[in-house]
């Protein structure tokens, strides 16, 4: 029987645990056998990780969530009035929602002028969704949300079968960034695919500005970056049962102007193997490589060029004061 609790308290959809672990152990293996070695950033997030990256965002260097929350809360009645569009209900998706701080301006904003929605928030990290089932209905009162555990399209199609109105999808925290730029075009395109004519993606980028400031965000001074990355390695040792010895391992950052690509490594100090759950024997020569992350840095003409590519019509631009940061609103085609 039901009991009142779990009444209120709203359930995650998602893929169960055992699968997710099998697919967590293959693609830990594909990458740790590939050269040169890759580890996928996605995985970063285990609740170690969420709370890292709560550190990250926080700390003095990282400036992108604090651009975006600066036009997120400068600008909340003209990007809402751009979202609301004709006033025709919608389901706002958010994905990669986080601990959702920056959507919570517009959240707050589409409450209090009653416009009719459901928020429907898509995280990789277990933990962050069960937080926001629990905490958003008490901090935005009268909100309707409905978690999603998961990778960003299966969990599209399953929002898909919940219902099929009007679609407004949010990517926000240079997430994007985690792409390549023609990455992120085919991704625009397969959420193209997704969408219906008029359904929109606001999408946040971080751009291209003086590489000093970019690399420092990748490399600050307290090793938060540094131990956001070797956490990949110890929860590989408590959910795959790894061997790493992560103090053997060194973060390295390092930031492309040309191209816009700052890329993050991790270099093995010393010749070493490393057990996966007595399954898998990884070998690592002195100073070889592991590929952790692509923080893809963009200029506003590559962010028309990627709406363009993927049958997305550019209708808003919302800067930052200093120009580092941009969020756009797209309409599909
Ligand atoms: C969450 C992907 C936007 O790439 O800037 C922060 C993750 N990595 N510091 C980013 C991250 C290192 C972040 N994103």
């Amino acid at each position: 029987m039901e009991t009142a609790t779990t009444q209120i308290v709203p359930a995650a959809i998602g893929i169960n645990q055992s699968s997710k672990t099998n697919q967590f152990y293959e693609d830990v293996v594909d990458g740790l056998q590939a050269s040169p070695k890759r580890l996928n950033s996605k995985y970063f997030y285990d609740a170690n990780g969420d709370k890292l990256f709560q550190d990250l965002m926080n700390c003095e260097e990282y400036y992108p969530t604090n651009c975006e929350l600066e036009i997120f809360s400068e600008k909340t009645a003209e990007i809402c009035k751009a979202i609301i569009g004709d006033g025709d209900e919608f389901e706002l998706i958010e994905l990669g929602a986080g601990d959702a701080t920056k959507s919570a301006c517009l959240l707050r904003y589409l409450l209090e002028q009653q416009v009719d929605f459901t928020y429907l928030p898509i995280d990789i990290s277990e933990n962050v969704i069960a937080y926001l089932n629990v905490t958003l209905p008490v901090t935005l009162p009268g909100i309707r949300i409905t978690g999603l555990n998961g990778e960003y399209f299966e969990m599209l199609e399953k929002a898909a079968t919940i219902s099929n109105r009007r679609k407004v999808v949010l990517f926000l925290g240079s997430n994007i960034g985690n792409m390549t730029v023609n990455e992120a075009e085919s991704f625009c395109r397969q959420l193209r695919n997704h969408l219906s004519a008029g359904d929109m993606l606001l999408v946040g980028f971080d751009l291209k500005k003086n590489p000093k400031t970019i690399l420092a965000a990748y490399n600050d001074k307290e090793g938060i970056t540094r131990q956001f990355n070797l956490n990949l390695l110890e929860r590989i040792n408590r959910e795959l049962k790894g061997d790493f010895d992560v103090t053997q391992f060194d973060h390295y950052p390092m930031y492309d102007p040309e191209t816009g690509a700052c890329k993050s490594y991790l270099v093995s100090l010393t010749d070493q193997k490393v057990k996966i759950d007595n399954r898998e024997t990884i070998h690592f020569i002195k100073d070889e490589i592991i590929y952790m992350e692509i923080s893809q840095k963009f200029t506003v003409a590559e962010t028309d060029q990627i709406a363009i590519n993927a049958s997305f019509k550019p209708v808003n631009r919302f800067f930052d004061n200093k120009k580092w940061f941009i969020d756009v609103i797209w309409v599909a085609e």
